[in-house]
């Protein structure tokens, strides 16, 4: 009985799949479905399998599903996962080039930001090359701006509040503001505000939206500090065991995805402010004293970074100021 079952199903497989080999992959990624990010990377899975007429099948996982987000980069990397998506200043720790577009106000446009990208991009794919991962996309997020209990207009208010942090640069910025940061995941938003771990936070009208930051911030300060990327990239391995065909279909949907990805990324930035805006936050510009004061901070982050990444970095900043 449960071998004829089994026949039975195996035929069934082999008339619904006309193609030969078929190849599944499984895609880690830390943001829900609602983000444009994600939804970027559905259009990219699609548009692989339509290219090879289903040979190369994508699954995303999202929302730090299969891996939690700090773990992602690691299973691409030996391979428990053939592709993935991160933060890209998560990477940091190894080297600094990754954190290049987290300075605030360095590259605080989208214009800035490509030039920014442009100068660093090769750095980053190297970085990665020499783990055996291959750079495949990045995009970034929109300008990273404050979300608050109340509305400040002098710095010295935020000294002691608490403060929900992504990386080592937003705990930095916390930490020359005098605020208490601590590290939480963007799904995680909404428990760490509910329970009172933390109070205030900086990130894009996007993240505001995605974890209804109307519920626990009243005031965006439209401050768009940087423009953080998230990036795509594949383990060397897997891509190389694809057909040519597939190969070259990965490649031209992560172009694609990367020119997508800046569109939506840019006509997000008014939209989810309006939607902020819509839901009864008070949306405004800083005040003067505010804007001084983070560019101080974002000068100090400046030069450190510049002290961390020695000459690479130093080449990344010719270049990118070369523009
Ligand atoms: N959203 C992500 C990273 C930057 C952003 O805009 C987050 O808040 O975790």
């Amino acid at each position: 009985m449960t071998l004829r079952i089994t026949l039975a199903g195996t035929a069934l497989a082999l008339v619904a799949s006309p193609a030969l080999a078929q190849t599944a992959w499984d895609m880690p990624t830390p943001y829900g479905d609602s983000v444009f990010h994600t939804q970027n990377i559905t259009a990219f899975a699609d548009e692989i399998r339509e290219a090879t007429d289903g040979s190369l099948d994508i699954t995303v996982h999202s929302a730090g599903s299969l891996f939690s987000h700090g773990q992602i980069k690691d299973s691409v990397r030996r391979g428990l996962a053939p592709i993935g998506e991160i933060l890209m200043s998560q990477l940091v720790n190894e080297n600094p080039v990754f954190g290049v577009d987290s300075i605030p106000f360095l590259a605080a446009s989208y214009d800035e930001a490509e030039a920014l990208w442009e100068a660093s991009r090769d750095a980053v794919s190297e970085t990665l090359e020499e783990q055996g991962l291959i750079l495949l996309y990045a995009v970034p997020w929109p300008g990273q701006s404050l979300f608050l209990r109340d509305e400040v207009t002098v710095p010295g208010q935020l000294e002691g509040v608490s403060f929900r942090a992504y990386n080592n640069a937003t705990e930095r910025m916390a930490q020359l503001l005098g605020m208490i940061p601590t590290q939480v995941e963007a799904g995680d938003i909404p428990t760490a505000f509910s329970t009172g771990r933390v109070a205030s936070m900086i990130t894009s009208p996007s993240t505001g939206v995605s974890s209804q930051a109307w519920d626990y911030t009243s005031h965006y300060i439209d401050v768009q500090a940087w423009l953080p990327k998230n990036m795509v990239f594949v383990n060397a391995s897997a891509l190389d065991a694809l057909t040519d065909e597939e190969r070259a279909a990965v490649m031209a949907a992560a172009e694609a995805a990367e020119a997508r990805g800046w569109e939506m990324s840019q006509a997000e930035t008014d939209t989810q402010i309006a939607a902020l805006e819509e839901a009864g936050m008070t949306v405004m510009q800083p005040s003067d004293a505010l804007s001084a004061r983070l560019s101080e901070i974002g000068e100090i982050m400046a030069a450190e970074w510049i002290e961390d990444a020695g000459e690479t970095g130093a080449a990344v900043l010719e270049a990118y100021h070369a523009n």
